[in-house]
């Protein structure tokens, strides 16, 4: 017997708490999936529309960015996937995973009352551990763009030995936060009303990097980034209006940098 039995997502459930919904357009609910993107990118394969969501108890090989894995345990976390075709993307593809963070950032902050914050390029974070991260996979025929499939993990019922060792001071969930066990549904539909907006209200989509910005703590400090084999020391700038991080090295040299692991220095 586990010391604390998670509550199971019951479909009907899902269905009724997200009805009123209208970005959602279909619901595939599984108990257990290698990794919701992997299998929402089937789906968009077989000709899935936008607002297709795809949503798993646990995750046996949650994919990271930059092929790290992302820690999925049974009843405890949102683990889902989302597809958005290329002509209904709301923002370029490359802000895509910005504006999301976003509105994940402004759901929990409304939702709890909380300071959640984001860090480049699409964490959430609430006094400096992770509470959310975003993997959005583009699909492309030649240079055009198809699809996305837009991957939301969020920790919500872990206990601190729920994560593994090496993250369980990085890491966090919305109970360890709170100090209450929390219902995934409300969260979801919390962050799903968000999307939905994004997606629908002009004046909401216009917002998404003002939006971002509004939520990140870090531009104008000083830290580290890893690109690639790179790395770079210097101020965290802006970011563009393609959603690059505009970085400044000490000798005045300016980067526009597309990904990497960013360490907060000062
Ligand atoms: C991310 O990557 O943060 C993107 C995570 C996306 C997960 C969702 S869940 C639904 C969908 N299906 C998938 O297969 N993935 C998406 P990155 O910035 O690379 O962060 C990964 C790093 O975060 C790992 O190397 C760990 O250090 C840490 N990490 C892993 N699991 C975590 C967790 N549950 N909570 C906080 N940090 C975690």
């Amino acid at each position: 017997m586990k010391k604390h039995e998670p509550k199971l997502f019951d479909p009907d459930d899902v269905m009724h708490n997200l009805c009123d919904n209208r970005f959602v357009r279909d619901i595939h609910v599984y108990r257990s999936v290698s990794s919701t993107n992997v299998l929402a990118r089937r789906l968009a394969e077989s000709g899935a529309a936008t607002g297709t969501l795809v949503l798993a108890e646990k995750q046996t090989a949650g994919k990271g960015r930059l092929g790290r894995s992302w820690s999925s345990p049974e009843g405890v976390g949102l683990w889902f996937s989302l597809i958005v075709r290329a002509a209904e993307l709301p923002v370029p593809v490359a802000t895509l995973p910005l504006a999301l963070c976003a509105d994940v950032g402004l759901a929990l902050r409304e939702e709890f009352g909380l300071d959640f914050v984001v860090k480049w390029p699409n964490d959430i974070l609430y006094k400096g551990q992770k509470v959310c991260g975003i993997l959005c996979e583009s699909s492309f025929a030649g240079q055009t763009v198809q699809y996305v499939v837009a991957g939301i993990g969020v920790n919500v019922n872990q206990v601190k030995s729920d994560f593994p060792e090496p993250m369980r001071d990085l890491a966090t969930s919305l109970r360890r936060i709170t100090g209450e066990s929390q219902d995934r549904l409300t969260v979801l539909a919390a962050i799903l009303a968000k999307i939905e907006q994004r997606f629908s209200d002009a004046d909401v989509t216009a917002r998404a990097l003002v939006d971002w910005r509004n939520l990140c703590t870090d531009i104008g400090r000083t830290l580290r980034i890893q690109t690639g084999e790179r790395v770079f020391a210097g101020e965290f700038v802006d970011i563009t209006d393609t959603g690059e991080m505009l970085f400044r090295e000490p000798d005045g040299a300016m980067h526009r940098l597309l990904s990497g692991q960013v360490t907060i220095l000062k």
